[in-house]
């Protein structure tokens, strides 16, 4: 009996309904022995219990799997998938991406050999396979937390990890670079980048791809078409139609009858040739190039690759026989493999799911049921969909633009609303930005909903074509500040730096929800100039929302005070100023009873408020979930400037330290940068001069 044969794992209805799975009494099910399918019809079901995974329980690394069988690689999938199923149930995390790529990155490791063969991971949230083939799988149960493994691929963290992400479309131009070094240096690994069709839209990975044709450079890109270009919560209704004309490509590339009829007349021809070496040789010539008509392949071509493809990914024989034979050619040059697969393929709640399960908490295996928790506020996100959908309904040129990212920044409210003004342009942050500048040069009103980090990389786009151009485009920043479990990649921590010095841009952040509605407003009014807002990953603190959710435009660089006190000073922005209402209150029971204002801008900056703060307390402190060089900064230019740092004044700038923090609980991410509020009040305290009660706090 074969290891195929053996394998035993819980099965779901699902399988059984494939027809091929025998069913035992105590819920073990046998997986089918004749005939075997083409591609494994594993729908792995859990009670919770650990599943049975003889194979992969010996493979701790790739080097163990150099010898499997391909039914062996099949099954060693199939085990892997029902790994990740189970541990991402108690975990949460990035789930389906990684269900899809189970076969792909089994044949990967199977045909190559890393650390020497890199292989690059784009956007890197599908990763959890080749994490669990490479020395990780015993510290699974750690990911996204606090001290453990990362959720994206870390080149700290494993050899194996060729190279860091966690913003999308990076992979080709890194993997070019590794294999023009390797050229240069004159070795002799190979280079795999893997991109999904999503991140495949961004420009980057266009400017990668034409300098690969023109280097001619051998290397190999897989693209995973998975037909998700956005993230599936792109709409209320689940996923959005993939946008672009990329996407229309590659369907219409999949669906040639053209195509289809070549590839059997090919398989015919393979066939009276015979012989084992003509096996091989008729699988990839089965997807070669030369059988494809003009479609999307010719794009590819066009660029300077070699396209191969489609190639079904859940199939392990072709990738593997594709691999290998793409392997053994000595000077290909870049070879484009197009795979389509599944996202969530084999676990039947993922593919049900309307967002795919993309991202989960922690979740109960056999339903795919989430424990989210139940809070009695909403996110900030959706309190900023709700204000802006308020807006758009006072005002028709009010249109919103994302970046692939309706469920995250809320626009899929906003979207279900007005269909007709949102715009999910793709993960094309760079054209999202351009795009509204155009939109405003027209008298529309542009809202540009984009992460804080994500924003980076449309930041030319920021300076030459909004700002010096004084556009008023609107920029609607979500995941400012730390964001917890994705870590360092998806951190906003450099957003009031990198806006707060272009000259023309008013920068806001509000402290609470009901003043991201009035925020809104705010940006809505200014129509002379671009403006921003900040605003947090998590829920709002429960403030009083204005009516009918509509906010009202505040005076434009202007702040507030809150709570009036004596000696010191609290200078807060955005929602570090609830961290030092926290602190004022502390202070109250060490006799400490201290100012705190609400500085709502930080550009313009109230110079007014920032001089009587300074003029009528002995310190002064700025607090802020930012980078350096941002909030503290302008407030210490400002005082220096003005000459009322010439004084007795003692004025301290808490911010971000400068060092980038790790993915783990918002708590400990939040202690690590000595931003809590009792970090607020020892610090007020220690420049009162009583250090040890400082040391005290709790
Ligand atoms: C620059 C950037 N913008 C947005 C995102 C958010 N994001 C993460 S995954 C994803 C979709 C990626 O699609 P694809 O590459 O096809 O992978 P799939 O999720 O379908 O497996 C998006 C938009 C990101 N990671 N980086």
């Amino acid at each position: 009996m074969d290891l195929w044969q053996q394998f035993q794992v819980r099965a779901s209805a699902a399988a059984q309904s494939t027809g091929g799975s025998s069913g035992g009494a105590d819920g073990k099910m046998v997986v089918p022995k004749e005939p075997r399918p083409s591609s494994a019809p594993w729908k792995v079901e859990f009670s919770g219990e650990k599943p049975a995974t003889p194979l992969l329980d010996k493979v701790n690394y790739p080097v163990h799997m150099k010898n499997l069988s391909t039914p062996e690689l099949e099954q060693l999938a199939a085990e892997l998938r029902a790994e990740i199923v189970h541990t991402v149930s108690k975990t949460g995390g990035h789930l389906s991406s990684s269900l899809g790529v189970v076969e792909l990155a089994v044949a990967l490791h199977h045909v190559f050999d890393t650390p020497e063969d890199k292989i690059i991971w784009d956007v890197g949230h599908q990763a959890y396979p080749h994490k669990i083939l490479t020395g990780r799988r015993s510290q699974m149960h750690t990911i996204r937390q606090t001290s453990g493994l990362a959720g994206f691929p870390k080149r700290d963290e494993s050899a194996h990890d060729a190279f860091g992400a966690g913003h999308s479309s990076t992979s080709i131009s890194a993997g070019l670079g590794m294999a023009v070094a390797r050229d240069l240096l004159d070795r002799k690994n190979h280079v795999i980048s893997v991109i999904g069709d999503g991140a495949m839209t961004a420009g980057q990975a266009y400017e990668a791809m034409n300098n690969s044709g023109y280097l001619d450079t051998n290397m190999i890109v897989v693209l995973n078409d998975n037909k998700q270009v956005s993230l599936p919560t792109a709409t209320l209704d689940g996923p959005s139609k993939p946008v672009g004309a990329l996407s229309r490509a590659l369907t219409k590339l999949q669906s040639s009858t053209k195509f289809r009829r070549l590839r059997e007349a090919a398989k015919t021809v393979t066939k009276q040739i015979g012989g084992p070496t003509h096996e091989v040789a008729a699988k990839v010539d089965e997807y070669a190039r030369g059988m494809i008509s003009a479609s999307g392949s010719s794009l590819f071509e066009e660029l300077g690759l070699y396209y191969i493809g489609p190639v079904d990914g859940h199939n392990v024989e072709d990738l593997v026989a594709i691999f290998e034979k793409v392997k053994s050619m000595p000077a290909p040059g870049p070879v484009l493999i197009h795979i389509v697969t599944e996202k969530g393929k084999g676990y039947p709640p993922a593919e049900a799911a309307a967002d795919r399960m993309h991202g989960v908490v922690r979740f109960d295996p056999s339903t795919g049921k989430q424990f989210k928790s139940k809070s009695p506020t909403l996110s900030y996100t959706q309190y900023f969909a709700e204000a802006l959908i308020r807006e758009a309904e006072a005002d028709d040129k009010v249109v919103a633009i994302h970046a692939a990212m309706g469920g995250g920044t809320g626009l899929n409210y906003f979207q279900k609303r007005f269909p007709e003004k949102c715009f999910d342009v793709g993960i094309a942050e760079q054209h999202a930005v351009t795009f509204a500048a155009g939109l405003a040069t027209e008298g529309l009103k542009p809202f540009c909903a984009i992460y804080s980090s994500f924003l980076q990389r449309g930041y030319d786009q920021v300076v030459h074509d909004v700002d010096l151009q004084k556009l008023p485009v609107r920029f609607a920043l979500d995941r400012a500040g730390l964001v917890g479990a994705d870590g360092p990649t998806h951190c906003g921590a450099f957003d009031v730096t990198y806006m707060a010095c272009l000259p023309n841009m008013v920068v806001m952040a509000p402290a609470d929800e009901a003043e991201l509605m009035h925020m809104v407003a705010t940006a809505a009014a200014i129509d002379d100039r671009p403006s921003c807002f900040r605003f947090p990953r998590g829920n709002g603190i429960g403030a009083t929302l204005p009516p009918g959710n509509k906010g009202t435009a505040l005076e434009v660089g202007k702040g507030r005070v809150l709570v009036g006190g004596t000696r010191v000073a609290l200078l807060g922005y955005g929602t570090m100023v609830q961290a030092c209402l926290k602190a004022a209150e502390a202070l109250k029971e060490h006799d400490v009873y201290v100012t705190v204002a609400d500085a709502r801008f930080c550009k313009p900056l109230d110079t007014e408020l920032v001089r009587e703060l300074a003029a009528e307390h002995e310190v002064l402190i700025t607090a802020e979930e930012g980078s350096i060089g941002g909030f503290g900064s302008h407030v210490a230019h400002y005082l220096s400037l003005a000459g009322l740092l010439d004084g007795n004044l003692k004025l301290r700038s808490m911010f971000l330290p400068d060092r980038y923090i790790d993915h783990g609980a918002p708590q400990d991410q939040i202690e690590e940068a000595g931003l809590t509020p009792r970090h607020i009040a020892a610090t007020v305290l220690s420049l009162l001069g009583r250090p040890l009660e400082a040391m005290q706090l709790k």
